[in-house]
């Protein structure tokens, strides 16, 4: 009997995880001659996801309420913390992915993960090593996935094979300036003026699951942090109140200056001098400015994961 295969990335999705849906979905339905794989999403989209979906001419993948009873192939994520809804009753039948393994399953399936800066990335060098066509919209799609992951090449988690993908990409996409491109979508995704706090929070929002209890972290990248200044009584506020309701350790938010370089936390938590001492930072009234650091999975997580996971 036919079914589709729906491909997926995590909750609050980012432009990396509908962009990996979309050319994951592309590529193996040419690959393997079918229609039968699906790109999809778990919730709306974020606003520089739509920039860039209407740049390239693609539409938005359709939203997957419940994985449940459905094949699933995870881009971008492998913790079912960060998966759909109904993902424990799926059948999951492959991951792809950048991000440390944290999977278990009663199954044996294809799972490749590779150290570089976006899972879009991977699956750019797939399209070449087996020399499926990318169209102009498509390089362009992946180029911006990549752009964005890796805060145009600054972050920590950029690869010398990110930055060889990005050559590549910006030929076939007709992009002339990507440097220029690029602060073009961070200044987009940094306007946060028409949110309100809990969307600036929930935003780009991840759980984690430490022995210590449940992580929110969350981060803002922007080209001008003092646009949050006057904000950040309310943020803490809203960040206090998700605390309570949905019963985190503790919630940080993490407001990343992507010109200067460095981190503004913000930190709700049943143990704030710990958190702080994690990071590295004074924190005064739930608040410390980190230079250096700019990304959750390189630096943030590693670092609060070893205090609180042990
Ligand atoms: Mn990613």
């Amino acid at each position: 009997m036919f079914q589709k295969i729906y491909i997926i990335g995590h909750k609050s999705p980012d432009l990396d995880s509908v962009a990996a849906a979309i050319s994951y979905a592309n590529f193996k339905n040419k690959q393997e001659n079918t229609d039968a794989y699906v790109p999809a999403i778990t919730e709306d989209i974020n606003q520089v996801t739509k920039f860039v979906l209407d740049k390239f001419n693609l539409e938005t993948p359709e939203i997957l309420q419940n994985a449940s009873n459905k094949k699933i192939i995870l881009v971008d994520h492998n913790e079912f913390s960060q998966a759909p809804e109904g993902i424990s009753q799926a059948e999951i039948i492959e991951i792809l992915d950048h991000h440390k393994l944290n999977f278990k399953y009663d199954q044996p399936i294809t799972v490749n993960i590779k150290p570089w800066g976006a899972a879009c990335s991977i699956l750019a060098q797939m399209y070449f090593d087996n020399n499926i066509k990318i169209d102009k919209n498509l390089a362009g799609l992946m180029l911006s996935a990549i752009l964005d992951d890796t805060v145009i090449t600054k972050s920590p988690t950029c690869a010398d094979k990110d930055k060889e993908l990005i050559e590549k990409l910006v030929c076939l996409a007709g992009v002339s300036d990507w440097q220029a491109y690029g602060l073009e979508m961070f200044k987009i995704k940094s306007s946060v003026k028409d949110f309100i706090d809990l969307e600036v929070i929930k935003n780009d929002f991840k759980d984690f699951e430490f022995k210590a209890g449940k992580f929110g972290i969350g981060q803002v990248e922007t080209v001008d942090l003092s646009e949050f200044d006057a904000r950040e009584q309310g943020l803490l506020e809203a960040m206090e109140k998700t605390q309570r309701q949905e019963n985190y350790h503790s919630v940080v938010l993490f407001l990343t200056d992507i010109i200067n370089e460095g981190s503004r936390f913000l930190i709700v938590s049943d143990d704030e001098e710990k958190i702080r001492e994690a990071l590295g930072g004074e924190l005064k009234n739930n608040k410390t400015y980190i230079q250096g650091i700019m990304s959750r999975k390189k630096q943030v997580v590693p670092l609060i994961a070893k205090v609180f996971d042990k």
